[in-house]
């Protein structure tokens, strides 16, 4: 086992992770900007390294100081969190070098899944359901032509070096393909670097639906079941749940054996989410995240499993706590992303908290960096907290949320809470009844 993290990352997956290392009694050693110097993981940890100034490009971004902080401090491991380092393959492959384990999968297999025409092609070649389309990169109108003819329009045009929405062009007919494959490769070859482009059926309706796996890096693969991330806005997520309310018991095995399968297969080692588009009772594979994800919690609430000690154990070599017939699905779980932003136009509203006041109660968790008095810097993403409500029911679970709901109080800043306690009173949404376009819908008519 490891003597001494590294942490790098900030915030609320900062202090997540710093409680798991503490409960596993490893030492911790976290790297902030100045900007972050009063931060409570900062207060929190064992050890702390400033390692540059507020843009994440010269601090949380910096591969060099981050390895300096690992060779300085003895650190033997370093969690990357989400965002930042967290899917940069060279980072894994320079701590490798240094003999620093990173916490989680290999340079190689983020690299794959980081190209989507790559991943596509692998989900394929491991039994996975992919979104019909072409057999990697499209260049040629013609050669566009023909395969939309085939699959059927509407199409989207999506960058291989994109993902998360970024670099995507809905053609509805033929006369939109021309236009749609020039822009989306010149937008691509101006984002990225890269304007490798590829076609794919064009999903009208579907949910957003993304299974968590873990690989022990040693052939063994397991899910922890899904999560429903349909409720976005902006390709930003808003509120995730588990179970899908979409799945029965039935579907979310086939899937998950299908997932498990395919990371046993590939030998990947540690956490993983799929990420597929859901319609008419079929699921699309779209992309593969190689990290723990913001909305992880509502799998640990359901699974009652560590995700975080699962990692630690994984990359330590100590492999799975758990075989797949001990992984139990317990109810209901949904989280809600608190964040500094206007609850209806989503604008940041940094600045000093002067009042935190959480939930509590059974089935109540609630993680977050923030307290009363703590100053919200305004150079990172708004996400300032997650509250995550358990149930043994989405019933129960939708009135424990609304309970918490009234209780949380956040003071001096805008938060997104008032956008959830009108969530959570609204039809569509305690039928479980929404697609990926629905929030947006529902904001653009409360204007
Ligand atoms: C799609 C799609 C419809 N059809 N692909 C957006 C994020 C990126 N991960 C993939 N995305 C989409 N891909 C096909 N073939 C619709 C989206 C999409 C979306 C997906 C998940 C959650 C929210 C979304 C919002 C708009 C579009």
């Amino acid at each position: 086992m490891f003597q001494k993290i590294l942490i790098a990352n900030r915030g609320e997956i900062a202090l997540r992770v710093l409680r798991a290392c503490k409960e596993l009694g490893i030492k911790t050693v976290v790297v902030h900007s100045t900007a972050d110097a009063d931060a409570m993981h900062v207060r929190l940890a064992d050890e702390s390294v400033c390692i540059g100034p507020p843009p994440s490009r010269d601090s949380y971004l910096n591969i060099h100081q981050i390895v300096a902080a690992c060779e300085i401090t003895g650190a033997d491991a370093v969690h990357p969190g989400y965002g930042f380092l967290s899917e940069n393959a060279k980072f894994a492959d320079i701590l490798a070098a240094h003999n620093i384990t990173f916490i989680g999968p290999s340079g190689d297999h983020i690299r794959v899944m980081g190209d989507k025409i790559e991943a596509k092609r692998t989900a394929k070649r491991l039994g996975i359901p992919v979104v019909p389309g072409s057999d990697g990169a499209v260049t040629e109108e013609k050669e566009a032509k023909r395969i939309a003819a085939e699959i059927g329009y509407p199409v989207i045009i999506k960058a291989s070096a994109g993902g998360g929405g970024r670099g995507m062009k809905v053609a509805r007919t033929e006369d939109d393909l021309e236009i749609a494959l020039a822009t989306a490769r010149s937008e691509a070859g101006a984002a990225f670097g890269d304007d490798a482009v590829y076609i794919e059926k064009y999903l009208e309706k579907p949910r957003h639906i993304e299974l968590q796996v873990f690989g022990d890096g040693a052939g063994r693969g397991v899910h922890f079941g899904e999560r429903d991330c349909s409720l976005q806005r902006r390709h930003q997520k808003v509120w995730e749940e588990a179970n899908s309310p979409a799945l029965n018991a039935d579907q979310r095995a086939r899937i998950g054996d299908t997932c498990a399968k395919a990371i046993a297969e590939l030998g990947y080692s540690g956490a993983g989410t799929i990420e597929f588009l859901y319609e008419n009772g079929e699921f699309y594979f779209i992309e593969m995240n190689t990290r723990l994800q913001v909305e992880h919690p509502v799998t640990e609430a359901i699974t009652g499993i560590d995700l975080v000690h699962e990692q630690i154990r994984v990359a330590s070599g100590g492999g799975l706590s758990v075989k797949q017939d001990e992984i139990k699905f317990n109810g209901h779980a949904i989280e809600c992303r608190i964040n500094a932003e206007d609850p209806r136009t989503f604008t940041p509203s940094p600045g000093t908290i002067t009042h935190f006041h959480t939930p509590g109660g059974l089935g109540i968790r609630v993680d977050s960096g923030v307290y009363s008095g703590y100053k919200i810097p305004p150079y990172y993403d708004s996400l300032i907290g997650k509250l995550i409500v358990h149930g043994r029911n989405r019933v129960e679970c939708m009135m424990r949320l609304r309970r918490a709901l009234d209780e949380f109080v956040v003071d001096g800043i805008k938060t997104t809470l008032p956008l959830f306690r009108d969530l959570v009173g609204n039809h569509d949404i305690a039928d479980g009844e929404y697609d990926i376009h629905w929030l947006e819908k529902y904001l653009a008519a409360a204007d």
